[in-house]
C-alpha cells in the first residue's frame, strides 16, 4: 500500500487506468457547459469530506444509538449535519442518511404508509419522478398511485385536478415535487388540498432545494409535513439524500431509512452534507440561488426570442424544458447536437408528448452549474444564443466547432469550482 500524501498521486500509482479516466472526466467537466439541471459542482471542501477516512466507519443506527462502537467522532458529524439541516430548512427533524433522493422517498413511503395504500403524485410525463409511482419503480409496485398533471393550455400544475383526484381516491399521502417542471410549486395550495381530504403532504424538493435554501423559491416548510430532497442538485453538495419532517413523523421516518431499507450510513457523505449545509446557509449562497434563477430566465427568454418554445412559456426556477418539436427536432437529436458543441443537456418528455420517452419531444437543462462557475445574466444570455445557433443547424459540423470553441473560452474565463485547471 502506498503512503503518498496526494490522493490523486496514490490513485495514479495504484490504478493508472481509473486515474486516467477520472482525469478525462475532470477535463470534460472543466471544458463543457454542464447544463443538466440536476448537476452542479461540489466545492473542494465538500469533496475533501467525501474523500476522507470517514468512508471506513460503520455506524448503523443513529447518533447515540449505534450497533457498532467507535462512533465518538462520527456521531458529532451526523448531529452537526442534522442540526444544520433543521436550521436551514426550518423543520423539526432531519434524517441525513438516505443514499439518494430516491432512497429518501422510499424511506417516507416505508415509514409513513403501508404497502397497498393509495398515494397521489405527479405524472412522470408532466414532470414527475419515477419514485412518484411509476410502474417500473418500487413506489409503483408497492403502493397504489393515482396522479395529477399539468393543464394543457398553460402547462402549469393543475391543482383542480389534484383536488378532484384526491377527493375521489382519498390518498394516504399527497406527493408534490417534480424533476422537469419550470414553474413555482404552490405548497400552500397543495396543503389546502391535503387538509381538505384529511391527508398528509410530502414535498420532494430535490430539484429546488438550493433555491429554497437561498430564498429563491417558496419553502415547503410550514405546509409539507414531510420533505425529501437529494443533496447534489441546486444544493451543490455531495451525491445523496435527506428527509426533513415534523416531529410527529421523526420515528417513522428514521425507521423507514434504517432498518427500513438501508444498512450502514455513508459517514463520509454525511460529512460532505454537513459541509454543504454550512455553505448553503451563507449570504454567498443566497446570491448564488438568486442568480441561478435570473440566469435561467435569461436563457429561456433568449430561446423564446429565437422562436424555440419553453414549456409553460418560461421559467421561475433553475430549469428550462424546451419543446424542440416545433423546430422539427426531437429531444435525442437536439441533445446530441448540443453535446457535439460542448453544451450538455438531457432529452426529456414534454407534457402531452407524442414521442416515445427514449426520444422525447424536448430537452431539459438549467443553470445551477454554469452559475457556480460565476456566469451572470450576460453570459447566460450568450449561452441561450449559442444553444439557439446549434439547434438551428443541428447537423452542421462547422457550427458545432465554432460554438465549442466559444464554450471553451467561456469555460476558461469562468473556471469550474473544485476542478483543477488543465
Ligand atoms: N435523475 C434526477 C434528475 O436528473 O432530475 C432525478 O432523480
Amino acid at each position: 500500500m502506498t503512503t503518498a500524501t496526494d490522493p490523486m498521486d496514490s490513485l495514479a500509482s495504484a490504478d493508472p487506468e481509473i486515474a486516467r479516466l477520472i482525469g478525462l472526466e475532470e477535463g470534460r467537466q472543466r471544458d463543457s457547459l454542464e447544463m443538466i439541471p440536476s448537476e452542479n459542482y461540489a466545492s473542494s471542501a465538500v469533496m475533501a469530506a467525501v474523500g476522507s477516512v470517514l468512508t471506513n466507519k460503520y455506524a448503523e443506527g443513529y447518533p447515540g444509538a449505534r450497533y457498532y462502537h467507535g462512533n465518538e467522532f462520527v456521531d458529532i458529524v451526523e448531529s452537526l449535519a442534522i442540526d444544520r439541516a433543521t436550521a436551514l430548512f426550518g423543520m423539526d427533524h432531519a434524517n441525513v442518511q438516505p443514499h439518494s433522493g430516491a432512497q429518501a422517498n422510499l424511506a417516507v413511503y416505508l415509514g409513513v404508509i403501508k404497502p397497498g395504500d393509495t398515494v397521489l403524485g405527479m405524472k412522470l410525463d408532466a414532470g414527475g419522478h419515477l419514485t412518484h409511482g411509476h410502474s417500473v419503480n418500487a413506489s409503483g409496485k408497492l403502493y397504489s398511485f393515482v396522479s395529477y398533471g399539468v393543464e394543457r393550455e398553460t402547462e402549469v400544475i393543475d391543482y383542480d385536478e389534484m383536488l378532484a383526484v384526491a377527493k375521489e381516491h382519498r390518498p394516504k399521502l399527497i406527493v408534490v415535487g417534480a424533476t422537469a417542471y419550470p414553474r413555482l410549486i404552490d405548497f400552500e395550495r397543495a396543503r389546502e388540498i391535503a387538509d381538505e381530504v384529511d391527508t398528509v403532504l410530502m414535498a420532494d424538493m430535490a430539484h429546488i432545494a438550493g433555491l429554497v435554501a437561498g430564498g429563491a423559491h417558496p419553502t415547503p416548510a410550514g405546509n409539507a409535513q414531510l420533505i425529501t430532497t437529494s443533496t447534489h442538485k441546486t444544493l451543490r453538495g455531495p451525491r445523496g439524500g435527506m428527509v426533513l419532517c415534523d416531529s410527529k413523523f421523526r420515528r417513522r421516518v428514521d425507521r423507514g431509512v434504517f432498518p427500513g431499507h438501508q444498512g450502514g450510513p455513508m459517514m463520509h457523505v454525511i460529512a460532505g452534507k454537513a459541509v454543504m449545509l454550512k455553505e448553503a446557509a451563507t449570504s454567498e449562497f443566497r446570491a448564488y440561488a438568486g442568480q441561478t434563477v435570473e440566469n435561467a430566465r435569461a436563457v429561456a427568454e433568449t430561446l423564446a426570442e429565437a422562436g424555440i418554445r419553453p414549456i409553460s412559456g418560461g421559467t421561475d426556477t433553475h430549469l428550462i424544458l424546451l419543446d424542440v418539436t416545433t423546430i422539427g427536432l426531437d429531444g435525442q437529436r437536439a441533445a446530441d447536437s448540443l453535446e457535439r458543441a460542448g453544451i450538455v443537456v438531457n432529452k426529456n418528455a414534454i407534457p402531452f408528448d407524442e414521442l416515445p420517452p427514449m426520444t422525447g419531444g424536448g430537452i431539459r437543462f438549467g443553470t445551477p452549474a454554469i452559475t457556480s462557475r460565476g456566469f451572470g445574466t450576460a453570459e447566460a444570455h450568450r449561452t441561450g444564443e449559442l444553444i439557439a445557433e446549434v439547434l438551428a443547424a443541428p447537423d452542421d459540423e462547422a457550427v458545432a466547432e465554432r460554438v465549442k470553441a466559444e464554450v471553451k473560452d467561456l469555460c476558461d474565463a469562468f473556471p469550474a469550482p473544485g476542478i483543477p485547471s488543465a
